[in-house]
């Protein structure tokens, strides 16, 4: 733990958590776009296995995956992603108070996709998170403006003007969207309004 502080403790000018279900694409994501190497508690997981939304996955993070990414003009962002599963969910009280934004990343291709939202929204006002917020929604078509609009409104009910966009997370370009646009959201309480 001694490292970690260590590894946390420079000087980054913001720290962007990524949030959301199991298997979503948190840690390919934080990959990704990391400018160095992710330092990464992926561990073996026979519930990923078994699980047949995320076919070929076969771990899961215990703890978080730590990466940095800087912008053109220098300013540093430490990455974070927590892990989706429920048991690990202490790590959430350790790394969503630290944080100046939060990316939570959806499935947008697996039923019932807003009550899954519903719980995730839930689940952040319950912590009494404060932070800039992006809401990015995976495997849907490009062009899925129309099908944004019930995840905007949910939203809408827990943070005002938090953008709603699709993001492939095996994508740069996506996952740099996602979090620019979480970086430039509204700084809010994430709570039932
Ligand atoms: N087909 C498809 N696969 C995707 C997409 N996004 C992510 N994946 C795949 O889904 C898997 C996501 O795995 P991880 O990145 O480990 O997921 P995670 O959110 O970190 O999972 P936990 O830490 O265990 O909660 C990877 O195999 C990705 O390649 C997508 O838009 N389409
Ligand atoms: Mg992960």
């Amino acid at each position: 733990m001694t490292e970690l502080k260590i590894v946390l403790g420079h000087s980054v000018a913001h720290q962007v958590v990524f949030v959301g279900p199991f298997g979503v694409g948190k840690t390919t994501a934080l990959r990704v776009i990391s400018d160095i190497p992710v330092v990464n508690t992926d561990v073996d997981s026979s519930e990923a296995m078994l699980d047949s939304t995320v076919q070929g996955k076969t771990t899961t993070t215990a703890a978080f995956d730590y990466g940095e990414w800087r912008f053109p003009d220098g300013t540093q962002v430490a990455l974070i992603g927590v892990p989706g599963q429920e048991r690990f969910e202490a790590m959430w009280d350790v790394m969503l108070p630290r944080s100046s934004a939060i990316v939570l990343w959806l499935y947008g291709d697996r039923d019932p996709k807003l009550a899954e939202c519903r719980k995730w929204m839930n689940a952040l006002a319950q912590r009494k998170a404060v932070a800039r917020l992006a809401i990015a929604v995976t495997r849907m078509p490009a062009d899925s403006e129309a099908a944004l609009e019930p995840y905007r409104e949910l939203i809408a009910q827990y943070h005002p003007l938090a953008p709603v966009i699709t993001a492939d997370p095996r994508e740069s370009s996506d996952v740099l969207q996602a979090i620019t646009m979480a970086l430039t959201s509204p700084y809010a309480p994430i709570e039932q309004l």
